[in-house]
């Protein structure tokens, strides 16, 4: 069970530059999650794992939203935050399993201005590369672009968009030999990469329609860079899929000394993108590896709880879309998923959802809750996902 439980957990890395809103953002989703404002937080409770950083957490939310106070800029130091998920006290909870029903998140937050300076001094050089250790054991990294700095250059964009990307680059390169010991490339490592326009209420016209187009547009080559960067990291350079989602975030309606919380703009769908995500690219992938590989067993690691939660029955539903045989993919994580399972056909998640909560099953009725919030974000144009 506890292995389970450890294997559920998704870990998200937010890039981005000093300033970009890195340290708002995860506030206000803590906040907000709190506040039971978050979507799903009505079913489950989000927990910070260390009580102090849940207190500062709380602490610039209530900051901002009471006295319309920023929390400061995270100099010198980062942080990983752990979440749990967990099913309300109270809600019906049929068995005392109540441990191995967690899910986790893990966020890493960490100081921008590491993008832009040199560091100060060799201790503060170990640092860094134990941070981006850290930061690239996530499955989904997300880059942060920043309204405000495309606001400050209209007309020249690209420059602003260039260096951002570039200097991601260049950093990841940087740290490349420190991070791969012998040069072996990596099993463990984000695989999807998106691109999140950050502080999106100040381009209330952008929809993600237009922010990706933009990116495309102005940035194609520094974003096949990046993906060719990326690529050098990893065993199994074909399963990435970098600048292909997009999303838009706002942490919250910025005015002169007003800070309006609960208008927020695509926080909603940073769990289930941690969540979802890896799912619904890992498993074709890895069916389309050797199998018995280091990537492909690290893929079926990933996944395979998350299957184990859904069910057969209940997989091809969230996988409709995908292009690949799913049934193929789910037979090889586990025998038990046998081809007959997915001639299931018809369904939909939310009736896969209602099903899941009349039969107490918090897990699956969580999961298939993040599936209808990625589909919201599509029909709401905050979120475009490149392969469904
Ligand atoms: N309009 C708007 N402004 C935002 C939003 N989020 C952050 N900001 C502004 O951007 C500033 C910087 O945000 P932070 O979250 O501290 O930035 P950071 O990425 O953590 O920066 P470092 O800690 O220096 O790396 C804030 O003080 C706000 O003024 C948003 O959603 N909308
Ligand atoms: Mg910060």
């Amino acid at each position: 069970m506890k292995q389970n439980k450890i294997a559920r957990e998704q870990q998200i890395a937010v890039f981005g530059e000093s300033g970009s809103g890195k340290t708002v953002l995860l506030s206000s989703f803590y906040g907000l999650a709190l506040e039971q404002q978050l979507s799903g937080t009505d079913r489950f409770d989000i927990l910070a794992v260390n009580n102090a950083q849940g207190r500062r957490l709380h602490q610039n939310y209530l900051g901002m939203k009471n006295s319309a106070l920023l929390p400061l800029s995270t100099h010198f130091s980062s942080t990983s935050y752990a979440f749990t998920i967990k099913r309300k006290p109270g809600a019906a909870a049929k068995s005392k399993k109540v441990i191995a029903e967690e899910l986790r998140l893990v966020w890493h937050d960490y100081p921008g201005e590491w993008f832009e300076e040199e560091p100060s001094g060799p201790e503060e050089e170990k640092r860094r590369i134990g941070t981006f250790q850290a930061l690239l054991s996530s499955d989904v990294a997300m880059i942060l672009v920043d309204s405000q700095k495309l606001l400050d250059h209209v007309g020249e964009e690209e420059r602003y968009l260039k260096s951002l990307l570039t200097n991601i680059s260049t950093q990841l390169l940087k740290l490349r030999d420190d991070v791969l010991q012998d040069n072996q490339p990596l099993a463990t490592f984000p695989r999807i990469w998106l691109l999140a326009l950050s502080k999106a209420d100040l381009l209330p016209e952008t929809d993600v329609t237009s922010f990706r187009d933009l990116l495309v547009e102005k940035v194609g080559r520094e974003l096949n860079k990046l993906q060719e960067v990326v690529g050098t990291f990893v065993e199994a350079p074909e399963a990435l899929s970098v600048g292909e989602d997009f999303v838009l975030l706002s942490s919250a309606q910025f005015e002169p000394e007003k800070i309006e919380v609960t208008k927020r703009v695509g926080l909603d769908l940073i769990l289930p993108i941690a969540a979802m995500l890896p799912l619904s690219r890992f498993l074709p992938w890895a069916q389309a590896m050797t199998k018995g590989t280091g990537a492909a067993k690290q893929l079926f690691k990933v996944v395979t709880p998350l299957v184990e939660v859904l069910g057969k029955a209940r997989l091809p539903v969230l996988m409709a879309r995908l292009p690949v045989p799913v049934a193929t993919a789910a037979a090889l994580l586990s025998p038990a998923l046998s081809k007959s399972a997915f001639d299931f056909a018809g369904g939909k998640v939310e009736d896969l959802h209602v099903q899941a909560r009349e039969k107490h099953d918090f897990l699956a009725e969580t999961l298939t809750g993040f599936q209808m919030e990625l589909d919201r974000g599509d029909e709401e144009k905050v979120l475009l996902r490149g392969r469904v």
